[in-house]
């Protein structure tokens, strides 16, 4: 099962993947981050496509065609925004990865990259949102033990460690 799940350092727009998750914002129309990095290169039909989709609500997830981009699909999910940790925000962000991989079973997906959603701009601590992706990741593994990869796309050292560490720790329980 651990087999099947990778954790790198890269560019997620950058990967020839079946998937590529998007941290995106309720209106699906586009911001900063990672997503401003995917509109960038995917180009203006993305956008196009994401304004008949009516927003997202946090938590959940909607997939488009991924245009100049290596990737097939865009599965955009909404993290929560970091209050804290008591508002919610450990089962919103399970949530996104439960919806995106989701999304992805329907749409016959094998190979998914995602970001550490929520770690950027919106301020979820790093260590404890890698906790919950791993976590995630492996239980949908589990079930469905024909989705051929999980990448965990780290943009910097601390993200990269962080993944390591909760991988070695979810491992070693
Ligand atoms: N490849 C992989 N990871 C990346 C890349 C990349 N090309 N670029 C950034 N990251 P963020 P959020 C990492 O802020 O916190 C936007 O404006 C980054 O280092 O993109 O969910 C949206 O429109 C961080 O670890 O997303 C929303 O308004 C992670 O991706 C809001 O930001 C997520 O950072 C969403 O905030």
């Amino acid at each position: 099962m651990s087999e099947q799940l990778k954790i790198i350092k890269g560019d997620i727009t950058e990967l020839s993947v079946d998937a590529i998750v998007n941290a995106a914002n309720s209106s699906l129309l586009g911001g900063g981050g990672i997503d401003g990095i995917i509109h960038l290169k995917a180009g203006p039909d993305l956008l196009k496509e994401c304004k008949q989709l009516g927003g997202c609500l946090a938590g959940h997830a909607k997939i488009t065609k991924a245009y100049n981009l290596p990737a097939k699909w865009i599965i955009h999910t909404v993290g929560p925004v970091w209050r804290g940790g008591s508002k919610g925000e450990p089962q919103l962000l399970s949530a996104c990865y439960q919806s995106s991989f989701n999304l992805a079973l329907k749409q016959g997906i094998k190979t998914i990259a995602l970001p550490a959603i929520s770690c950027g701009v919106y301020g979820y601590p790093i260590l404890q949102a890698a906790a919950i992706a791993i976590h995630e990741a492996l239980n949908f593994l589990e079930l469905h033990p024909d989705i051929e990869r999980i990448t965990f796309v780290c943009f910097d050292d601390a993200a990269f460690e962080s993944y390591q560490l909760q991988l070695d720790a979810i491992l070693h329980e």
